[in-house]
């Protein structure tokens, strides 16, 4: 079996191809995370359960897509606006919808929150035994679906804990460390699936011809450095000076190069295996940022933090930040540990700036 403490190239099996190819190809999701667990306990047989009902909801979610050009009524707004005030996609509601319906008769996961969800969902099947809660983005990069550009959905796992009798949820509003598990699924070329359970980040690829996610790349490692910087510089006079002046560095100095998808997840995604930056600053409209705490940026910094990068607010690391109510947003700086802390001395630096400008005045 694979060695779980090696990234392992699994483009170029050792020399037993035949037992490696087919030890591979049986290489599950499901089966994955009882091997990262060592252990057949109920917890950990929850856990990979949980783990092969978010692989189905992938599935369903990336047939709908890739049939949508061809359907009636698929693409396109419903006309509502959700709780954050953006104008909703069908796609986003049918992809909400299935990670209900993947999770109903399973007594797994008790209460679902979503970013196209006012309030948590219920699904009283599955409660009081179901211990887990299912935070999650249906589909990440909504402005891309209509294009047939990347779109992904976004995961989180917590546990749940004490009753939530008023259905607030106040049992989540803490910080991303409370995570047992996150990860992403990308809908590209490829349908691929990225976790972690906080033991090294792994992606799985859909083999349409099986219907299975099988293993394609372990312990992923993320580059100390890498040249993409990722930003809507549109948004560039909203920003705070310090940002700028990181922006103008990029500009100025060789071996950077801008990439920007629109989907945070296929930014994210480059960056995880060859390394760079993306970031989503707060503006001066809205200071806090546009991504979502609790099932964007809190699940991307836990898989970045297992990969060897990190993940900032900009003044403090993501998975310590604590969502103040369920939408909470945040500014987002991640990826390679060197990018990373380039852009932070730039934070810092404004700040003294800041700082000094004021004490000059008093
Ligand atoms: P959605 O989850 O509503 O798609 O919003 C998140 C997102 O689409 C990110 O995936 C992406 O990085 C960002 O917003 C794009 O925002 P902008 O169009 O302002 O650059």
């Amino acid at each position: 079996m694979i060695a779980a403490d090696s990234p392992t190239d699994l483009q170029n099996p050792p020399s037993s191809g035949r037992d490696y190819a087919i030890d591979r190809d049986c290489t599950t999701l499901s089966r994955h995370v009882l091997e990262q667990l060592q252990s057949f306990s109920p917890d950990a047989q929850d856990l990979s359960a949980l783990m092969n009902r978010i692989a189905l909801a992938g599935k369903l979610i990336a047939r709908r897509l890739s049939r949508a050009g061809l359907m009636e009524g698929v693409l396109g707004f419903t006309g509502d606006v959700n709780v954050q005030g953006e104008s909703v996609k069908k796609m986003d509601i049918f992809a909400n919808e299935v990670f209900i319906s993947v999770f109903k008769q399973s007594g797994l996961v008790c209460r679902l929150a979503s970013e196209e969800m006012d309030d948590p969902y219920y699904i009283p099947e599955n409660c009081p035994m179901g211990r887990y809660t299912l935070l999650y983005d249906p589909i990440d990069g909504s402005s891309n679906v209509d294009i047939n550009i990347n779109v992904g959905s976004i995961f989180s796992i917590r546990q749940q804990e004490g009753e939530d009798t008023d259905g607030t949820a106040q049992d989540l509003l803490h910080n991303g460390r409370k995570q047992l598990a996150a990860g992403y699924i990308l809908y590209g070329p490829s349908t691929m699936l990225v976790y972690s359970i906080g033991k090294g980040v792994h992606a799985f690829t859909l083999d349409p011809s099986l219907g299975e996610f099988i293993l394609s790349n372990e312990n992923i490692q993320t580059p100390e450095h890498g040249p993409v910087y990722s930003v809507n510089e549109g948004n560039f006079w909203q920003w705070d000076e310090s940002i700028r002046n990181y922006i103008r560095y990029v500009h100025r100095h060789e071996g950077y190069t801008a990439r920007y998808g629109g989907a945070m997840v296929g930014d994210f995604h480059r960056i995880l295996f060859q390394g760079g930056v993306f970031l989503y600053p707060g503006t001066v409209k809205k200071p806090e940022g546009k991504l979502r705490l609790l099932y964007e940026s809190a699940p991307m910094a836990f898989l970045i933090e297992q990969s060897g990068g990190l993940a900032t607010t900009g003044t403090q690391d993501i998975l310590d930040a604590i969502p103040e109510k369920l939408h909470a947003r945040t500014p987002l700086i991640i990826g390679s540990k060197e990018d990373v802390a380039l852009v932070k001395s730039f934070i810092q630096e404004g700040a003294r700036d800041q700082e000094e400008a004021l004490m000059a005045k008093r």
